[in-house]
């Protein structure tokens, strides 16, 4: 079984790590630094890929709507730089995002926010974040739905919000498509709060029922975080995950930790309280469902363990990248080992594939012949399937007995 190919993006290498009580503690970088960064981790064979929000390679002037295409402009000269020194790690980027989180203009909401004025910036902002992917050289375009949401139930026009969240990614779609450059696909990214209390897709099912209601569905796919936004719902990440790739629309995923139900903690992977035992069994349904995409990080360093001054800096940041590889192979390996495993096979398998022949007739699915089957109820009702075995067996590999 193949490792799979992993991108650490930006802004988790950035992040000085500030959070509502208390204010960043580690030293600031500028993008031309961050990037330098990545491609130190591209040059270890870390990773292959990187990401990025417009705002955490170039500053949005909402002054200058199409700066970027201005060969003169700060931001045309700092996209230059950045390009010129990814492409000579050879560090491809794999996705771009836009921010509408962070400017205070979009604090009610951007494609969705009621005032068409705040819509409209937000189309144009948009569009120049996909821009910049072409430049780059960007597969992906993700819309995460940051602060599309509400804490109000009487504050939302619930009759015009989807409509305006559907304009919004077809336009995106539309756009991407006039420029006929690298960003070939949109993938949705849900999340149920933070940093709105309640936002308007908050798991993979909504995203995937929105994308059926898009202009073109096959230019869209889902990017849900693993274990956190998809955790923060008391749900399991696994049937996100499941489905999606079932629907081959899983593009590719976010990845960290979580502890279950409380706010998006984005630790590292495996680092915390839970987790492992859910992260190991989705990348071994992965593999199982044979999906070929991508991993992405999308975590922070823990605050504990970060320090202010310049040494620090770069140090901490590159650990950070080193560990987050290493527990990733770590939960990698330990999927393909169960996967591998020939005992669990077994019992697997006796859970699974029985009665061959009615499995094969279901499938077909003739109704003459499946009235012609003669299931055994007394049978099947009189045995029990042994899960708990089976269940325990699998943790005995996770620790390593
Ligand atoms: C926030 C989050 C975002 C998206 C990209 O929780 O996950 O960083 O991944 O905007
Ligand atoms: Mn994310």
């Amino acid at each position: 079984m193949k490792n799979r190919k992993l991108s650490m993006p930006f802004w988790c290498v950035a992040n000085p790590v500030g959070d509502p009580f208390g204010r960043a503690i580690m030293d600031r970088m500028s993008s031309v630094e961050i990037a330098d960064l990545l491609c130190k981790a591209r040059e270890e064979k870390l990773i292959e890929f990187t990401s990025a929000h417009d705002d955490d390679l170039v500053g949005w002037d909402p002054h200058h709507l199409e700066d970027d295409l201005d060969p003169s402009s700060p931001a045309s000269k700092t996209l230059k730089t950045i390009k010129e020194k990814l492409d000579a790690a050879e560090l491809k980027v794999a996705m771009v995002t836009c921010s509408l989180h962070e400017n205070p203009l979009f604090r009610n909401g951007g494609l969705t926010n009621p005032n068409p004025e705040v819509r409209m910036l937000a189309a144009r902002k948009v569009m120049r974040t996909i821009r910049i992917g072409n430049f780059l050289g960007a597969e992906y375009l993700t819309y995460w739905v940051a602060r599309d949401g509400f804490e109000c139930q009487f504050s939302v026009p619930w009759e015009r919000n989807y409509r305006y969240l559907i304009e919004g990614l077809n336009l995106a779609e539309r756009y991407a498509k006039e420029q006929n450059g690298s960003v070939r696909h949109g993938t949705i990214e849900p999340k149920p709060n933070e940093p709105r209390g309640e936002m308007y897709i908050p798991t993979t099912g909504h995203a995937l029922g929105l994308i059926a209601m898009l202009n073109d569905p096959s230019f869209w796919g889902v990017n849900p975080e693993v274990l956190q936004h998809e955790g923060m719902t008391g749900l399991t990440a696994e049937v996100a995950v499941a489905m999606a790739v079932h629907a081959k629309k899983l593009f590719f995923l976010h990845v960290g930790n979580q502890k279950p139900g409380q706010f998006d903690n984005d630790l590292p992977m495996l680092v915390g309280m839970d987790g492992i035992k859910e992260m190991v069994a989705v990348l071994w349904l992965l593999d199982r469902m044979d999906w070929q995409g991508h991993i992405e990080y999308d975590n922070h360093i823990l605050r504990t363990d970060t320090a202010p001054g310049k040494e620090n800096s770069t140090r901490i940041r590159m650990d950070f990248i080193r560990q987050n590889v290493e527990n990733y192979r770590m939960a990698e390996k330990k999927a393909h080992d169960i996967a591998a495993d020939p005992e669990l096979a077994k019992m697997m398998a006796a859970l699974w594939d029985r009665e061959p022949g009615m499995a094969k007739i279901l499938s077909k699915g003739e109704t003459a012949e499946i009235l012609a089957a003669a299931p055994d109820y007394d049978k099947v009702n009189g045995t029990g399937l042994q899960i708990a075995r089976l269940d325990q067996l699998a943790t005995r590999r996770l620790l390593g007995m």
